[in-house]
C-alpha cells in the first residue's frame, strides 16, 4: 500500500525539472547543475493527489494527475482492453463446433462479454486523453501488448471449458482488487467486468464437470487440455515480483493491490482443491500443500517461453494480431456509415432549429 510521499519524481515534477533544465541551458554556458523546481501551486496539487492515494479515495477524470500515474494507467487499462478484444479470438473459433445448442448459446453470450469488457476498458482509458484510434493502432502494429495467454491455440472442446475455469479463474484473481484501484473509471468499469467474469468460470467449470462425468475419452480430453493450460495459467500473473518493472510505481499509485507473486499463490491455493473436485491431475509433480507457509508449493515456470510469447513468437501471435486487424478493416464502412449518419442528422437539426 502507499504510505509515504512519493521518492520517484512524478512526470510533472519531472517535466518542470526538463524546462527549467533547457532554460539554463539556454541562459548560462557553465555553472552549477539546475534544481528543479516546482512552483508552490505544482506542490500542493503533487500533496493533494498523493493524500487521495494514501486515504483511500479514488482519482477522477477531472482531478490533476502527475504524467507517471496517466501513463502507467494507459499502459495497463489498453492492454487490458486488447487482452479482452483478442481474448475473443481462441473461444470464438468454437462458436460454430460448439456440441449443443445451449453450449453455442453460453458461448456466443460469453465471447460478446469479452467484447462489451474491452468497450468498458477503452472507454476507461480514454478519460485519460489518449484516443481509442491510437490504442488500437498501437495494438495492430504490435507497439501494445495483450495477454500472453491468447496466443495459444484452442485444440479441443475440453480447451473452451478450461479457459473459463482457469483463464476467466486467473483474470478474476487479478481483477477483483482492481475494482478497489486507485482510478475511479477503472474500478467502475472492473467491477462489472468481475461479476461476468465470475459467471464465466463457474460456467467453464460447470462444462468440464459434465464432460469428467462422461466417457473416457472425454476425461482424457480435458486432462489434455488442463496440462496444456495449467502453466500457462501461471505465467498470466506477469513475471515474478523481482523482476516486474512497473510493480512498483503501480503499488505505490493503489492501482496494483497484491503482486504479481501473491497473486499468483492465491490462484494456486484456490484452483488445486477445485482441481480434486472435478477429478483431473494438474501437470506439477512439485505442488505440495506447504503446512509452514500455509500455500501450495509448486515447481518452476518456464519464464523463457513467457517472454518468447510476448516478443511476438508464441504459436498463434501473427494469427491473432492479422484477425483484428482485418476486423478492424471489415468494419471501416460500419463505422464511415455512423459517422456520415451522425453528421447528416446534426446538420438537419441544425437546419430545423434556424
Ligand atoms: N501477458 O512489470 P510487469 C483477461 C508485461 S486476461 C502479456 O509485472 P505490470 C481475459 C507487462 O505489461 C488478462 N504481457 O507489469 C480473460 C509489462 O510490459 P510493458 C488481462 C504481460 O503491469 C478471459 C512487462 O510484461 N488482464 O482479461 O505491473 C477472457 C513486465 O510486467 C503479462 C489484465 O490486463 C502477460 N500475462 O503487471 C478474456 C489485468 N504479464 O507494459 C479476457 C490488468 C506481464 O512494460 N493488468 N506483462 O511493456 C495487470 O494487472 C498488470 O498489467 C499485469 C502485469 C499483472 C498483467
Amino acid at each position: 500500500m502507499y504510505t509515504q510521499s512519493f521518492s520517484v519524481s512524478d512526470g510533472n515534477a519531472n517535466d518542470t525539472a526538463k524546462d527549467s533544465a533547457k532554460a539554463s541551458a539556454k541562459n548560462t554556458v557553465k555553472g552549477p547543475k539546475p534544481v528543479p523546481v516546482i512552483s508552490a501551486e505544482e506542490a500542493e496539487k503533487i500533496a493533494a493527489f498523493e493524500q487521495r492515494i494514501a486515504d483511500d479515495g479514488r482519482i477522477e477524470p477531472q482531478d490533476w494527475m502527475p504524467e507517471a500515474y496517466r501513463k502507467t494507467l494507459i499502459r495497463q487499462i489498453s492492454q487490458h482492453a486488447h487482452s479482452e478484444i483478442v481474448g475473443m479470438l481462441p473461444e470464438g473459433n468454437w462458436i460454430t463446433r460448439a456440441p449443443s445448442l445451449k453450449r453455442k448459446a453460453i458461448l456466443i453470450a460469453k465471447v460478446q462479454d469479452e467484447g462489451g469488457h474491452g468497450l468498458y476498458l477503452y472507454s476507461a482509458a480514454e478519460t485519460l486523453g489518449v484516443s481509442r484510434d491510437k490504442m488500437l493502432d498501437d495494438l495492430h502494429t504490435g507497439r501494445a501488448k495483450y495477454s500472453s495467454i491468447f496466443n495459444y491455440p484452442t485444440l479441443t472442446w475440453a480447451d473452451v471449458g478450461v479457459i473459463g475455469w482457469l483463464v476467466d479463474g486467473a483474470a478474476i484473481m487479478n481483477q477483483i482488487p482492481l475494482c478497489r484501484c486507485s482510478y475511479g473509471p477503472y474500478a467502475r468499469a472492473m467491477i462489472r467486468v468481475c461479476k461476468e467474469e465470475s459467471f464465466h468460470q463457474r460456467q467453464g467449470y460447470e462444462s468440464l464437470l459434465v464432460m469428467m462425468r462422461s466417457t473416457e475419452e472425454q476425461r482424457a480430453m480435458v486432462q489434455d487440455a488442463v496440462n496444456r493450460w495449467w502453466w500457462r495459467c501461471l505465467a498470466m500473473f506477469g513475471p515474478p515480483d523481482a523482476d516486474s518493472p512497473n510493480s512498483a510505481l503501480g503499488m505505490r499509485y493503489g492501482i496494483k493491490r497484491f503482486s504479481n507473486d501473491d497473486l499468483r499463490q492465491k490462484f494456486v491455493d484456490a484452483t488445486v482443491p477445485q482441481a480434486e473436485v472435478l477429478g483431473v491431475t494438474l501437470p506439477d509433480p512439485n505442488l505440495k500443500w506447504n503446512e509452514a507457509r500455509d500455500h501450495y508449493d509448486y515447481g518452476a515456470i518456464d519464464w523463457d517461453e513467457f517472454w518468447r510469447t510476448l516478443n511476438g513468437d508464441g504459436p498463434c501471435n501473427k494469427e491473432r494480431l492479422a484477425t483484428r486487424v482485418k476486423a478492424d478493416r471489415d468494419g471501416q464502412w460500419v463505422r464511415d456509415a455512423a459517422l456520415a449518419y451522425a453528421q447528416k442528422r446534426a446538420a438537419r437539426e441544425a437546419k430545423e432549429a434556424a
